[in-house]
C-alpha cells in the first residue's frame, strides 16, 4: 500500500500535467521502500503503463550501478523511478535521463548543473561534484524488451554523507544558499524527460545527443583512465558516438568505451 502523495508534489504535477504527458501519472508515494527501482519493477510486472512513477521520502537499500549504494537519506533527495515501455527510446534512455535531470534542476532552480558520462549530473568542472545519478535497469523476455526502470536520485539538502562522499558530493540547497523547489524539480524533470522520450520514440535521436553533449564539455577533450582486463589505459576524450558510447583517443586510434568506470585524471 502506498502513502498519500504530499500536497506540494500532488500541486507541481497538477500545474504540469500537459508538459509531462504520461509521466507521474500514476505516481505512488511511499514515505520509506526498500529502492523504488524494486517497486516499480513489480508494477511492471503486473503491467503498469508508460509513466507510472514511484517516489520515496527515503530509501533504506537505495543503489547505484554495479552493485553500488545510493545514500537516500529522509529529506534530503529526490528518490524516483519511471516504467518506460518505448523500445524505441531505451537505447538512448540512461542519456536521456540525465538530460532530464539536468534540464529539470536547472529550469527549477537555476543551477546550472552539466553531466558527465555516462550518468552524473554534477556541479563544477575541475572537481565535479555530484548532485544527482541515473540507473537504468532493463528486463527482456523471449519477445525482447519488456520495459526499463529508470531510476533518479537528486540531491536537494546537504546531509550527513558518509566520509567517502565528501567532497565528492553535492545537493541543489548547498549549491545555491538556499531551499530548492524540490516538487518543481520533478515536475520540471519529469516534463523535460517526456520531450525527449517523445523525440525518441519518433526516431529523433539527433536533438537529444545534441542536447547531452552541450551539457557535457568534459566529454571532450578531458584526460581519462580506465581500467581493462589488461591494465590501466589513459586517453583524451573525444565525444559521445551515436549509441552513447564514450569516445577515447589513444595515441593515434580511437576507442570506444561502452560500460565500466572511467576516471576523469
Ligand atoms: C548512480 O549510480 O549514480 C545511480 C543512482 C540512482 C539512484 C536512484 S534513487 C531512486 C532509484 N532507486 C534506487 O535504488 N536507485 C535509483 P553510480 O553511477 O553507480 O554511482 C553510485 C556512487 O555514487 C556511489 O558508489 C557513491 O560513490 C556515490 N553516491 C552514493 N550516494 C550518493 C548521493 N546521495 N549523492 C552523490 N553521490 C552518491
Amino acid at each position: 500500500m502506498s502513502d498519500p502523495v504530499p500536497p506540494d508534489i500532488a500541486a507541481a504535477l497538477a500545474q504540469t500535467a500537459e508538459r509531462r504527458g504520461c509521466f507521474g501519472d500514476p505516481v505512488y508515494y511511499f514515505g520509506e521502500t526498500a529502492s523504488t527501482n524494486d517497486i516499480a519493477a513489480t508494477l511492471a510486472e503486473h503491467g503498469a503503463p508508460e509513466g507510472t512513477t514511484v517516489i520515496a521520502a527515503r530509501q533504506t537499500a537505495g543503489r547505484g550501478r554495479l552493485g553500488r549504494t545510493w545514500f537516500s537519506p529522509e529529506g534530503a533527495g529526490l528518490y524516483l523511478s519511471l516504467v518506460c515501455r518505448n523500445p524505441d527510446a531505451a537505447p538512448l534512455l540512461t542519456l536521456a535521463g540525465g538530460v532530464a535531470v539536468a534540464a529539470g534542476v536547472r529550469a527549477a532552480s537555476g543551477l546550472p548543473v552539466f553531466i558527465k558520462w555516462p550518468n552524473d549530473v554534477v556541479v563544477g568542472d575541475m572537481r565535479p561534484r555530484k548532485l544527482a545519478g541515473i540507473l537504468a535497469e532493463a528486463s527482456t523476455g523471449a519477445d525482447g524488451l519488456q520495459y526499463v526502470i529508470l531510476g533518479i536520485g537528486i540531491n536537494l539538502r546537504p546531509a550527513a554523507y558518509p566520509p567517502e562522499l565528501a567532497g565528492k558530493a553535492t545537493s541543489i540547497e548547498t549549491e545555491l544558499g538556499r531551499a530548492a523547489d524540490s516538487a518543481a524539480v520533478l515536475a520540471e524533470t519529469l516534463a523535460a524527460f517526456r520531450e525527449l522520450v517523445d523525440r525518441l520514440a519518433r526516431g529523433d535521436r539527433a536533438q537529444v545527443l545534441a542536447r547531452w553533449r552541450a551539457l557535457a564539455p568534459s566529454s571532450r577533450g578531458a584526460m581519462v583512465e580506465w581500467t581493462t582486463s589488461a591494465g590501466d589505459r589513459r586517453g583524451i576524450s573525444a565525444g559521445i558516438d551515436d549509441e552513447g558510447a564514450l569516445l577515447v583517443k589513444v595515441g593515434g586510434r580511437t576507442e570506444r568505451i561502452i560500460s565500466g568506470e572511467v576516471r576523469w585524471t
